[in-house]
């Protein structure tokens, strides 16, 4: 293909009949493929019509809607980056993501519109639109004013197509720069690999400012000129009601928990359905099983990174092997996947090491980070993945930690090292420890533990008020604890281990 452009491999994806319907939504919309293909054209346009430099970001936090799916199509088809932010992220959070990525154009709810803006002009940002789950705002008044034709725009394999935000170790957030080659491989050897074909439907039920939503879901079904059940927010009564019209749902592993406490879960409404993916975050093997009994589907679960889409997958074939609960399957076709230990020395299959990942999948570097960058790499150009774990006797790959100190609470990525520099600033805490331990509903969540300074008096409930005034709600953590002290080893380094342990039952 001369051009690269991921929108123009979707766009010619679509069924030939433009007017039958691509998107219904749970608030009673029709969306034909004709209304994609023009309104997508309208904001290319718009954007076309701003003069951007090349490689302009489109910076975009808005609530869930056909018309932000709109939006990152058209960006993708103006040839500019689309930098998707979560919903929950507050002040601090925007500033620095704003500051550090420069977008020349962002895009916020109208209720926003005020600290937005203000933000982003601030940061030099010359244009800021407004867009509604109500199909309000101002960027569809002004895109209302351009033609509803456009001509996707050439883009070369290595351009960039998106940039996503995500937390390291040590450090403030990285830009994880995404290729349109990186997301189109991706995209085409998932739809080979989970069978996707004619008459699919899939539902949308994820938000769609990450890897599962954005690109996992929303590329699949699109690639496949396939129909959305489009959830603005996921809701397990309204997606079991609207199982027996889908052949495939995508979910992180608390849409699959929340659905089993469903009494109306069963084999009659799952009937139709044909795959359900789980990935973001591990799957208990008691759901696993529980999903099976229940529906007698097997849950086909995956692995991904927001620098890597997706790596592995358990296998949709039953010729290619059986899906095993607790792995996360083998490495996807042309993707290479290897575990090596701390000296950098391959090991063998069923031992414990850290995953390192090379293939088309694997993103550009870190914007404009080019040491972090270095780092995250080996010498021989694999990507260190940061999670620990190995590849079993049959190929299967299983995750068994992470060398990252990290929590993931209902799929999304919290890092307690960004939540202890927030505790410590409280006046009166000398430090603090935030460790995740398990939880029936997000799988695993925060708790905090704080040291008063000496003759501080400190109390939790607010120190979580403090904290949810300035982050995003799921990274809060859910109990808080003030303590003398803090395990720690001969070295002087927190135990944290030690706080796990001692939490865990916390929420059993
Ligand atoms: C909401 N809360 C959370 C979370 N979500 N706390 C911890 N972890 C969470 N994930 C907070 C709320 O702010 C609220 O706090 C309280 O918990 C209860 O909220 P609830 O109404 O139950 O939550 P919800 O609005 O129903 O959301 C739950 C959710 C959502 C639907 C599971 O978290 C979600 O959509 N998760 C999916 C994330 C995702 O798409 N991840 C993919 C990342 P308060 O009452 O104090 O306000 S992509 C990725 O990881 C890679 C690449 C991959 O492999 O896919
Ligand atoms: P993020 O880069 O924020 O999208 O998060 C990626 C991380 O999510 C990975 O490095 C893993 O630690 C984790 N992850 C994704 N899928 C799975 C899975 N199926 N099982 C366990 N962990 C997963």
């Amino acid at each position: 293909m001369d051009n690269c452009n991921l929108f123009a491999a979707l766009r010619a994806a679509f069924p030939q009949d433009l007017d039958g319907i691509a998107v219904e939504t749970d608030t009673g919309l029709a969306y034909s493929w004709r209304d994609l293909e023009r309104g997508t054209a309208m904001i290319a346009n718009l954007l076309a019509s701003l003069k951007l430099e090349e490689g302009a970001r489109i910076a975009v936090q808005v609530e869930k809607s056909v018309e932000a799916m709109m939006l990152y199509l058209a960006t993708l088809r103006a040839g500019y980056v689309f930098l998707p932010l979560n919903t929950a992220y507050q002040k601090a959070e925007i500033e620095y993501f704003v500051g550090n990525a420069e977008p020349a154009v962002v895009v916020c709810s109208p209720a926003n519109f005020g600290w937005v803006s203000k933000i982003a002009f601030q940061a030099g940002t010359h244009h800021v639109f407004s867009l509604g789950d109500a199909r309000d705002g101002s960027l569809l008044e002004r895109a209302a004013r351009h033609s509803d034709r456009h001509q996707p725009i050439a883009r070369r394999d290595d351009d960039l197509a998106a940039i996503l935000y995500t937390s390291g170790t040590t450090g403030r957030s990285k830009g994880a720069m995404l290729t349109h080659g990186n997301l189109l491989s991706n995209a085409e050897v998932l739809k080979t690999y989970w069978g996707w074909r004619q008459g699919d439907v899939l539902i949308h039920a994820l938000p769609i400012f990450h890897v599962h939503g954005l690109f996992v879901a929303l590329h699949g079904a699109l690639l496949n000129g396939s129909r959305i059940l489009w959830f603005g927010k996921f809701d397990p009564k309204r997606v079991i009601e609207r199982m027996p019209d889908a052949t495939v749902f995508m979910g992180v592993p608390t849409l699959y928990t929340r659905m089993l406490a469903e009494s109306r879960l069963n084999k009659v409404v799952a009937r139709n359905m044909r795959l359900f993916v789980s990935g973001s975050a591990p799957l208990l093997l008691e759901t696993f099983n529980e999903w099976k009994e229940r529906t007698g589907h097997t849950i086909l679960e995956r692995y991904g990174m927001s620098e890597t889409v997706m790596l592995t997958s358990n296998p949709y074939e039953a010729k290619d092997g059986e899906r095993r609960g607790g792995t996360v399957g083998f490495p996807l076709p042309g993707v290479g996947i290897r575990v090596r230990d701390d000296e950098g020395k391959d090991l063998p299959a069923g031992e414990i090491g850290g995953i390192q990942v090379k293939g088309p999948n694997v993103f550009k570097g870190y914007w404009r980070m080019p040491e972090k960058t270095k780092e995250e790499f080996t010498a021989d150009g694999w990507f260190k993945t940061g999670d620990v774990g190995k590849i079993d006797e049959r190929g299967y790959v299983v995750i068994v930690g992470r060398s990252k100190d990290l929590i993931i609470s209902g799929g999304y990525n919290v890092y307690p090292a960004e939540i202890e520099g927030y505790l410590n600033d409280v006046p009166g805490v000398a430090e603090s420890a935030v460790v995740g331990v398990p939880h029936p509903d997000f799988g695993e969540v925060g708790v905090a533990v704080v040291i008063p300074k000496p003759g501080a008096r400190l109390e939790p409930d607010k120190l979580i008020a403090s904290l949810k005034s300035q982050l995003a709600n799921f990274k809060i953590p859910k109990r808080c604890f003030v303590v003398d002290q803090l395990p720690r080893n001969t070295m002087g380094k927190v135990q944290k281990n030690l706080l796990r342990e001692q939490h865990k039952a916390l929420f059993a």
